[in-house]
């Protein structure tokens, strides 16, 4: 299946998962192993398939080896909900496991999932059982494998969205690996039915895909799951109410390396149309030409996206009109208007509210200032709709009664969690990735350095008369782009501590990535960059028009009309 590519170039990752048996390797040994606090390093690899990834606490990393201790392991689960939807009872369970973790708190994802840090490999297996126990899953969570599906969590307009959503459900199952191994390790061999049974792996083989898989179902207007940033994405199409079909996207993803050139984020190109029939194989056959074709040699060059760049977007639709053994049909026309949330009280279709609450960074937590982890969870006790996490890291209370908004409503006002109602549109747009201190990967700080330098950028703002303009600023503590920090307006990528590339001229529909603006930069050198371009903007933008598109018209940037440009054509870097 690795289409010619000679094995003894294959990447090492290839073989610990061809000789893993189907994703077990020595898990279930390690964990027993109470000496370390660590797993084996090939495992560490195969615990990604399983949701599963070790970690240690940067903060107490160097103190340590002055007092030469090990690092201070512990473990990151992530648990999928396609959609970002769950239940009440699933929350609490999900609140309840938190508090056995190091940081007692809940992360949502940019990817509509939650992720639970600080997990002691004593308390792991329990933790993932509970998991199980409350009818989710962390299986496929991370790996080379297809992720968690995402889809639109907005209110539902029309009964429309819900069959969306179902879709989104069924590629999402479809796509899960079958391994018996996850049952086996974590919930001492139960069989799970939507885990599958048996030790094949009908779909992957056994050495699974080259690299992670994402796909995201967009509903426009709304881009708020940034469908470009996706291996493939689904764009829906509703006429009078009826959904016809899909867009079909493929070839976008966002990571890169500092300094690595032949790395770069790439938006999908959309290369025809499906029924709602046809997308679950749709979904199917483009991973099977993924696994087939994409590059087993070198994993940053192994995304869906460089077999796309390379292959040519006529090269994969053939092939996938040949492996469906239909053609797909023409595109069909769309808008989108923005990549953002709504926040506030929406009625839908069916005459239920849903509130949209704003959650800075996706973090849910308490401390000396704010109770969002209690309040969310009295409002999941006496909740009987549904939470759904979204792309943009906040949470939608969904299917409230009317005859229970107003106890919705004292809750949020009683534990703080109105912030949508007075906060800036900057803050409100803002996206960090987690970084410092459980991300092995993060070079600066991002979730706990955005909310600051936005209070700075809030001061320019206010004396500008710009506080209620929507402008998309993301942050990431490394090129990885976790937070798609390349389709920020303002985006900000870690360079070294305290440092960042400041990117600008992002497309505020998610539709056109941003470009390097200044290099490695400091917090104040931020400030100065961005203060003239701001009040330029005030002064001289045109009616209605976008911070993005605004700093490309007044020449500050050039705009990226495709990926592979993006690092071409800098205008002004230090
Ligand atoms: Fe990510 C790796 C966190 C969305 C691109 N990502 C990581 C790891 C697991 C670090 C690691 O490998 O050791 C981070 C764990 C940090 C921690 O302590 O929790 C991590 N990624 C996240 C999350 C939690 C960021 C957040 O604050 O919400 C998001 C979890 C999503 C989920 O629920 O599945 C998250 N990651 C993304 C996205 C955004 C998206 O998918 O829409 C991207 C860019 C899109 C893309 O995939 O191209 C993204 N993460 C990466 C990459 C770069 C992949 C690449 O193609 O080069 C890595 C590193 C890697 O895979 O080697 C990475
Ligand atoms: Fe970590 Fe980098 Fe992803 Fe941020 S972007 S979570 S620093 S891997």
């Amino acid at each position: 299946m690795t289409s010619g590519q000679p094995s003894d170039k294959l990447h090492k990752n290839e073989s610990i998962k061809a000789s893993s048996l189907f994703l077990r390797g020595t898990i279930l040994e390690g964990l027993s192993d109470s000496l370390t606090g660590s797993l084996d390093s090939d495992d560490q690899q195969l615990t990604k398939f399983h949701g599963i990834y070790q970690q240690d606490n940067r903060d107490i990393r160097s103190e340590r080896r002055r007092k030469k201790l090990d690092k201070a392991y512990t473990f990151m689960a992530r648990i999928c909900l396609p959609g970002g939807v769950c239940t009440p009872e699933q929350w609490i369970a999900v609140d309840d496991l938190s508090n056995y973790c190091e940081f007692k708190t809940l992360k949502i994802t940019t990817r509509q999932a939650f992720q639970l840090h600080g997990i002691l490999k004593s308390n792991l297996k329990n933790t993932i059982k509970m998991v199980n126990d409350a009818l989710l899953t962390t299986l496929a969570a991370c790996g080379d494998v297809n992720r968690n599906v995402m889809c639109n969590p907005n209110p539902p307009e029309s009964r429309v969205y819900s069959e969306i959503q179902k879709l989104a459900e069924l590629v999402d199952a479809k796509l899960k690996p079958r391994t018996s191994a996850y049952a086996e390790i974590w919930l001492d061999g139960e069989k799970v039915l939507s885990h599958g049974g048996s030790d094949q792996e009908p779909l992957y083989g056994a050495t699974y895909l080259p690299r992670k898989f994402k796909i995201a179902f967009a509903v426009p207007p709304y881009n708020d799951v940034d469908v470009f940033a996706h291996c493939l994405g689904f764009i829906a199409i509703i006429e009078e109410g009826k959904l016809l079909g899909f867009n079909i996207s493929v070839g976008g993803g966002l990571g890169m390396t500092h300094g690595n050139e032949s790395t770069f984020p790439r938006l999908g190109d959309i290369i025809g149309f499906c029924r709602p029939d046809e997308v679950v194989s749709v979904a199917e056959k483009v991973v099977t030409i993924q696994r087939d074709f994409g590059d087993r040699t070198n994993r940053a060059h192994a995304r869906f996206k460089y077999t796309v760049e390379d292959l040519g977007k006529e090269f994969v639709l053939n092939e996938l009109n040949k492996r469906l053994g239909f053609s797909l049909g023409m595109v069909k026309p769309y808008v989108f208007k923005s990549n953002s949330d709504r926040y506030g009280w929406v009625k839908d279709f069916e005459g239920y509210w849903n509130l949209g609450l704003f959650i800075e960074g996706g973090r849910v937590l308490d401390d000396n200032n704010l109770s969002l982890k209690k309040g969310l969870r009295e409002i999941a006790k006496v909740h009987k709709g549904d939470f759904r996490l979204t792309a943009n890291q906040n949470i939608i209370i969904g299917r409230i009664p009317e005859s229970e908004k107003d106890t919705i409503q004292n809750l949020v006002n009683q534990y703080g969690l109105d912030g949508y109602v007075s906060f800036s549109e900057i803050r409100k747009n803002q996206i960090a990735c987690v970084a410092l201190p459980t991300c092995g990967l993060a070079l600066a700080e991002s979730e706990r350095y955005l909310p600051s330098l936005v209070s700075d950028i809030e001061v320019i703002l206010e004396d500008l008369g710009l506080l209620s303009e929507p402008i998309v600023i993301r942050s990431t503590g490394c090129p990885n782009g976790c937070g798609r920090p390349y389709l920020g307006e303002i985006g900000l990528v870690g360079k070294v501590p305290g440092k960042y590339n400041l990117y600008l001229g992002a497309g505020f529909e998610g539709e056109r990535l941003n470009k390097l603006y200044k290099k490695s930069i400091t917090h104040q050198q931020i400030i100065d960059a961005l203060k003239p371009i701001l009040i330029d903007f005030a002064k001289n933008r045109n009616d209605e028009e976008r911070f993005g598109d605004f700093t490309i018209r007044a020449g500050y940037i050039n705009a990226t009309s495709h990926g592979r440009d993006f690092h071409k054509s800098l205008k002004s870097i230090d």
